[in-house]
């Protein structure tokens, strides 16, 4: 069973969409093991987007995933990681298909309402950078197999 990284940005959480976020998740079938509203640190900011230094818009997104409380969640489940980045939507709201959250409700590339992570790897670290073990609550449910 994979887990994956999923946040509402600023922007996602100053609209209200929290609710609609874990609602979307849930009903999909996966499970909840972590949640937290935080302000992200300059410093957690920029390492969670190292990737991301030398490009332009570097100092932007710094700024903006700084700039208000952000919803940050541990869902799980199988394919978690794939299944996350397509309920999400393409990075441009103005690509991403209608029925996918950024499609739905995203419209600019900069304020795109939320994360999820792109690899099982990028899940590990950005899990690991957000969550403390004792924060990540494993259990079950009596539900059939179609859940997770
Ligand atoms: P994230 O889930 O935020 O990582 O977005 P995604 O993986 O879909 O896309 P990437 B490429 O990782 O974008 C990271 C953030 O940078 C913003 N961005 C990206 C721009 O502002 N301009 C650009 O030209 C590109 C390519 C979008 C993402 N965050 N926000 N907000
Ligand atoms: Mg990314």
């Amino acid at each position: 069973m994979e887990k994956t990284f999923v946040m509402v940005k600023p922007d996602g959480v100053q609209r209200n969409l929290v609710g609609e976020i874990i609602n979307r998740f849930e009903r999909k079938g996966f499970q909840l093991v972590g949640a937290k509203l935080m302000v992200i640190s300059n410093e957690l900011a920029e390492t969670h987007y190292g990737e991301h230094k030398e490009k332009a818009f570097f100092g932007e997104l710094v700024d903006f995933i700084t700039s208000g409380p952000v919803f940050a969640m541990v869902w799980e489940g199988e394919d978690a990681v794939t299944t996350a980045r397509n309920l999400i939507g393409k990075t441009n709201p103005s690509e991403a298909n209608p029925g996918t959250i950024r499609g739905d409700f995203g419209v600019i590339v900069g304020k795109n309402i939320i994360h999820g992570s792109d690899s099982l790897e990028s899940a590990e670290r950005e899990i690991n950078l957000f969550f403390k073990q004792n924060e990540l609550i494993s259990y079950e449910k009596q539900v059939s197999a179609w859940i997770y």
